[in-house]
């Protein structure tokens, strides 16, 4: 008898092996929301077609920022310190804007010590894909609240949080983000296409998403827990993705789903579940936002889009070779026009 012949393994439209964007085994909690969200990444660039090499993963500090080492090991990769993210990220996105940036921070470097730093980087419109893995807890710490945890959510010892939660992602809406979302690691649908829509677009995407810390924060009390989440989820539409080498003709009503093209010709569908929600008004996201926290629930789905606003990159008209790869000729101003400037200067 002949022995049943091994399929293939599954490629993308690289020809490249899911297995090429895995990194190294996780050293986080079993069951912490971050594993989840890392395994969704890996999906999101594999079926995407990113080249690893064009990767670049950026973090502060914290279990969060540790989950780059989990996922495409080709990548290039910078673990900056606490809440310095987005001024490294700056950096290497002007030296080269060909690159796909992707940081990963938490709850804590973000709206803690990095707030200054984050609002900076949403009202630049840096293309870069920002998320928050959101669990209400400083869990690399030990467990104390953020300034993400709701009012009146309280910590395993009973300590019971008094001050308001931020909510990030009406801070990055008013700051100038052009794609904002929010999610829950539990939800694989809606987080994988949501990261897949990240990727086609050209500008600050800010994605937060909760991420249940099972260590110190998955407890009665908490709202950023499994059990809390899994009530408290109030999708705003169903998400689906279309990349730009996929097939369109997909039929869609658009009494129900708003198309929304993307920088490189994909397709994002809102299908919606309730009222009409357009995504492309500020002032409507932040009410949204701020109406579900009123009513104890926790809004998830695209609250802004806008795919027509000038990236950082665009606003200082930047050449897209890598600097590092530019001659000489192209980077140094010639001796007349360094003339000109001394004259200017006598
Ligand atoms: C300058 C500085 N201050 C404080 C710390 C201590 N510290 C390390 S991680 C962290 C918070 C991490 O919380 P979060 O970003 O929510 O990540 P999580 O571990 O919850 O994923 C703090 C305060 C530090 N490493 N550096
Ligand atoms: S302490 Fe919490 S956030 Fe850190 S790895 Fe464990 S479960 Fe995840
Ligand atoms: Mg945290």
């Amino acid at each position: 008898m002949s022995a049943t012949p091994t399929p293939p393994p599954k490629i993308n439209r690289l020809g490249l092996a899911i297995l090429e964007y895995k990194g190294s085994k996780t050293t986080l909690c079993a069951g912490c929301g971050h594993n989840v969200i890392s395994e969704r990444i890996i999906d999101a660039l594999y079926e995407m077609g990113v080249p690893p090499e064009r990767l670049l993963k950026l973090s502060g500090i914290g279990c969060s920022s540790k989950t780059p080492a989990y996922f495409v090991g080709r990548a290039h990769s910078f673990n900056s310190v606490h809440g310095r993210m987005p001024s490294v990220a700056t950096g290497a996105m002007l030296a080269n804007s060909d690159m796909l940036a992707l940081g990963i921070s938490g709850d804590g470097d973000t709206a803690s010590i990095g707030l200054g730093q984050f609002i900076h980087l949403m009202r630049r419109n840096l293309p870069i894909i920002y998320i928050i893995e959101d669990n209400g807890v400083y869990g690399l710490t030990k467990g104390q609240f953020s300034a993400t945890a709701d009012e009146g959510s309280k910590l395993k010892t009973g300590v019971i949080n008094d001050l308001p939660a931020l909510d990030t992602c009406a801070l990055a809406i008013q700051s100038g983000a052009t794609f904002v979302g929010r999610s829950f690691s539990g939800d694989k649908r809606q987080l994988l296409a949501m990261l897949k829509a990240a990727i086609a677009h050209r500008g600050t995407v800010m994605l937060d998403i909760i991420s249940p810390c099972v260590t110190f924060n998955d407890h009665e009390g908490s709202t950023k827990s499994y059990d809390y989440m899994k009530e408290h989820d109030e999708p705003l539409h169903e998400l689906s993705f279309v990349p730009h080498f996929e097939n369109i003709d997909v039929d869609y009503d658009p009494g129900t789903t708003m198309d929304v093209t993307m920088h490189d010709g994909s397709h994002l569908r809102l299908r919606k579940l309730g009222e009409d929600y357009d995504p492309s008004s500020r002032p409507n996201a932040v009410r949204a936002l701020m109406e579900s926290h009123s009513k104890g629930e926790v809004l998830t789905g695209v609250f802004f889009v806008d795919t027509k606003k000038p990236s950082f990159i665009d606003l200082l008209n930047l050449r897209s070779e890598p600097l590092a790869t530019l001659p000489q000729s192209a980077v140094r101003p010639s001796a007349k026009v360094l003339e000109e400037v001394m004259e200017e200067l006598r």
